[in-house]
């Protein structure tokens, strides 16, 4: 306490820092020395570029961290009730130039380095980024970090330290090759690790059962092995305000399992033991929207979500408060089925552990969990063999049993028959036994959130449809937002000055004052100016292209981009169709009429996914073809871009005038790179699927290029039998496109190379691209037509930028707290 009073005072007094922390150019530029000098042991001229980025990176973390520890300070002061994220996958990006932008600091610092003749492009440039995540669920839990933080909501982010992140993909003749990502290799200065936020996590064994002298049950746990995860904090600012902390895990070996091994001299036992544990948060699951069902990745979500529940527990206990009132003070938010093993957990600690009675610690638990979905997806709906969590999690297989009993009473409690039962039920019994982690969750959860209108609409009707009958107020929905922070403000500084100079600053922490913008479409000097600022993000762009892939872009083309996963569902290939359709129109028609386009690829491919791996080796190969023939190549170009990141996102979205959203109606839940583009002015080309559907509503429909079958649409051709064929063999220009995949010409001899998705499409086609294509090909000249009538095309791009406000998710936070949460900012 006294030491404490001691340290306090100087935090205290007005007017006093600890340290140098200031945040004019002269205390950046004396900071940023004193890194070099005293933290990295460093002078100029052996300088390393990685050491020029550590020192500044340490120089600003230090101020994050001063505005961190305030709002640790007013959280404990408020006592307020607070949210946990609990996410398996996190993709923040790199940290520099958001925590540059947060402190308001970036021009002193691009000045206070320019006297040091250093570059802040150059520093920025050396970052790794942590690419913790595959996808869309990752980068969106990051963007919900940002607004938490800005927004000054009490909260907590909990995920997993993988060693290695998400593979980097480079391009080998055509192909995707993947390598692991070392992106600690440099170290990371943004993290701080707490070797005394550590918990115990058990694996394995068997549980027993004993009754004591008053015939009250116990169950004991009796692990077969043990790993410690240990913290590690990366603090997250806001704009303008504090931050929250990422609490990543780290698994290691137990002292107590070491010491076993070492005092019977088996020193190689005890070393293996280690390296065993560490294991488990070595490497990232590359899999997007498909099943793993390895053993691993298992314990991941165990591992993770143990010691997450253990710290919100310390956390509550902390406080002097009493268990029962978990709920009250704590809301947590699963994101997708990843971590829902929290569920059984929670219930383990709450009657195992703390000895709450099953009722009392059901009520607790039921009140806590809230669970957002993510996919419709069948082979993406997580299920786990009832063997598997039997080795592994033998008490949390009692406790699924019994949660499961009790809800099927409740069932026949009310009048449910049989079948409802069995489809309900937390246990698939039609194979191999498995668990339904979406039914565990749904059981489990106070809350239940899909991530667009149409996707929470699919959600009641298809995976959760009997659920949603039982419990209909427990169903919402909480559309997807995008932070325009980082995705505008850091990655497009010339929209952005541009807007600031028009409507004012407040759109960065209001983004529906973009709506100030609507009159200025009317203005033609305006209008010049937008053009030309995005004429400049396409040079940008054109460089990264020229960079990464030795493809030059004239960047006066019109640049019409697709990055995302590469899946089936999301039909990139529909996209290859258009362009061999075109490049057969310049090349046997003679036809030059068409604008000069670059078609942009780039997006990774699960390691396992035949399809999705096949897929990049025809988009490359049409690039090839294309891109090397003289006729074609001064209207048409085609490039894939390598190992697609938030880092190189960062320059695409600003650079894109077309966005690519095609996947077949009812399969993307929400999509959130459709935001980012829409947010920089590119105009959308889309079906009528996750979160278009609403970017239309607010753009308006005479401002998106919409194409193809409705949802209700493709589940009525599916249901009437869909016939991909007999499309096919009715138009033309679809048969010639078609046959041209197995061409020498493209194939190069190897008439084999793309059978397996021709096959397909004629085939089977799940995804409708078939069915979809004529109106695609169609929409596509439209887009074509607008394009050429340049102010037309400036119109709808401020427009669409003006009417974006929807999906920031500063918006998407402030519904989780309204219809979910019922959590308040702190005013800082
Ligand atoms: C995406 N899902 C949705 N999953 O596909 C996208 N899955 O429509 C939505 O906008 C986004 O989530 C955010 O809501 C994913 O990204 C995964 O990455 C994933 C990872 C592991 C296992 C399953």
């Amino acid at each position: 306490k006294s030491r404490n009073k001691k340290i306090e005072s100087y935090f205290t007094k007005p007017g006093v820092e600890v340290g140098n922390i200031g945040l004019s150019k002269e205390d950046i530029k004396t900071s940023f020395l004193e890194k070099l000098f005293y933290s990295l042991g460093r002078i100029p001229v052996v300088a390393t570029p990685n050491d020029l980025y550590t020192s500044l990176a340490l120089a600003v973390r230090d101020r994050v961290f001063r505005k961190y520890v305030k709002s640790l300070e007013q959280y404990a002061e408020e006592d307020a009730r607070g949210v946990a994220y609990l996410s398996a996958e996190y993709l923040p990006g790199p940290h520099l130039g958001n925590n540059l932008l947060n402190l308001e600091i970036m021009e002193e610092t691009r000045e206070a380095l320019a006297e040091l003749n250093l570059d802040l492009e150059e520093l920025l440039k050396e970052e790794v980024e942590p690419g913790l995540g595959n996808g869309g669920l990752g980068r969106l839990a990051s963007c919900y970090m940002d607004s938490l933080a800005t927004l000054g909501i009490p909260s907590i982010a909990y995920g997993i330290r993988y060693e290695f992140g998400i593979f980097k993909q480079e391009i080998k003749e055509g192909w995707q090759v993947e390598s692991t990502d070392k992106w600690l290799h440099n170290g990371n200065p943004w993290e701080v690790i707490r070797p005394e936020i550590s918990f115990e996590v058990k694996f394995g064994g068997y549980t027993e059962h004993t009754r004591d002298e008053n015939d009250k049950l116990h169950i004991e746990w009796i692990p077969g092995s043990e790993v410690k995860g240990t913290a590690y904090d990366t603090p997250i600012l806001g704009y303008q305000s504090n931050g929250i902390i990422l609490r990543l895990w780290k698994a290691e070996a137990t002292e107590s399992f070491d010491f076993a091994a070492y005092n019977l001299g088996d020193y190689y036992r005890a070393v293996e033991k280690k390296m065993r544990s560490e294991n488990i948060t070595k490497v990232l699951y590359p899999n997007d929207e498909n099943l793993s069902g390895k053993e691993l990745r298992l314990k991941q979500q165990y591992f993770f979500v143990c010691c997450s529940l253990q710290d919100i527990i310390r956390l509550h206990l902390l406080q002097g408060r009493k268990l029962e009132s978990l709920h009250e003070k704590f809301t947590i938010q699963l994101n997708d089925t990843h971590p829902s093993i929290a569920v059984p957990e929670l219930m383990r600690l709450l009657v195992d552990v703390y000895h709450m009675e099953w009722d009392a610690a059901w009520m607790v638990t039921c009140k806590t969990f809230a669970y957002t979905n993510h996919t419709l997806l069948p082979e993406a709906l997580e299920r786990w063999p009832v063997s598997l969590i039997r080795n592994l999690l033998p008490r949390h297989l009692e406790i699924i049993y019994e949660i499961n009993s009790r809800f099927i009473n409740e069932l026949r409690g009310h009048n449910f028959t049989g079948d409802q039962i069995s489809r309900m039920s937390l246990v698939d019994e039609s194979g191999e036994p498995t668990i339904r982690m979406a039914h565990l969750a749904t059981v489990g959860s106070y809350m239940i959130n899909g991530v667009s209108a149409l996707h929470s609409g699919l959600l009641k009707k298809q995976v959760l449809k009997d659920f949603a009958e039982l419990w209909p107020n427990k169903f919402t929905n909480v559309t997807n937002g995008v932070t325009h922070r980082r995705f505008l403000a850091v990655s497009n500084p010339g929209l952005s000055a541009l807007l600031s100079e028009k409507i004012g600053k407040d759109w960065l922490t209001h983004l529906d004052k973009l709506k100030g913008l609507e009159s200025y479409s009317e203005d033609e000097t305006f209008r010049r100016k937008w053009m030309e600022v995005k004429l400049e993000n396409k040079r940008n762009l054109a460089t990264q292209i020229k960079e990464l892939t030795g493809i030059d872009i004239n960047p006066e083309m019109l640049i019409d981009v697709q990055v995302k996963r590469i899946h089936e569902y999301k039909r990139q290939h529909l996209k290859v169709l258009h362009i061999l359709s075109l490049y057969l129109r310049v090349k046997k028609e003679k036809d030059t009429s068409i604008p000069p386009t670059a078609f942009v690829f780039g997006g990774k491919a699960a390691p396992g996914y035949f399809m999705a791996k096949r897929i990049i080796k025809l988009i490359t190969a049409v690039g090839e073809l294309i891109n090397n023939d003289p006729e074609v190549n001064k209207i048409l170009k085609v490039v894939f871009l390598p190992n697609f990141s938030v880092k190189l996102a960062q320059h695409v979205y600003p650079g894109a005038d077309l966005s690519e959203q095609i996947s077949m109606a009812g399969k993307e839940a929400s999509g959130t790179g459709n935001m980012k583009f829409a947010l920089n002015g590119a105009l959308t080309i889309g079906t009528l699927d996750g979160a278009n559907v609403e970017i239309r509503e607010e753009v308006g429909e005479e401002n998106f290029f919409l194409f193809g079958l409705t949802t209700d649409e493709v589940e009525n051709k599916k249901a009437q039998g869909y016939h991909p064929y007999k499309i096919y063999a009715e138009n033309e220009n679809l048969k010639k496109v078609m046959e041209f995949l197995l061409s020498d010409e493209l194939t190069r001899g190897d008439t084999e190379l793309f059978k397996p998705i021709y096959n397909n499409l004629l085939h089977q086609d799940p995804y409708l691209l078939m069915e979809d294509y004529q109106s695609y090909i169609e929409q596509m000249e439209n887009v074509y037509h607008v394009w050429q009538d340049r102010e037309k095309w400036a119109k709808m791009s401020i427009l669409n930028v003006a009417r974006m406000g929807k999906f920031s998710s500063d918006r998407s936070i402030q519904d989780y707290c309204e219809k979910i949460w019922k959590v308040e900012a702190i005013k800082v």
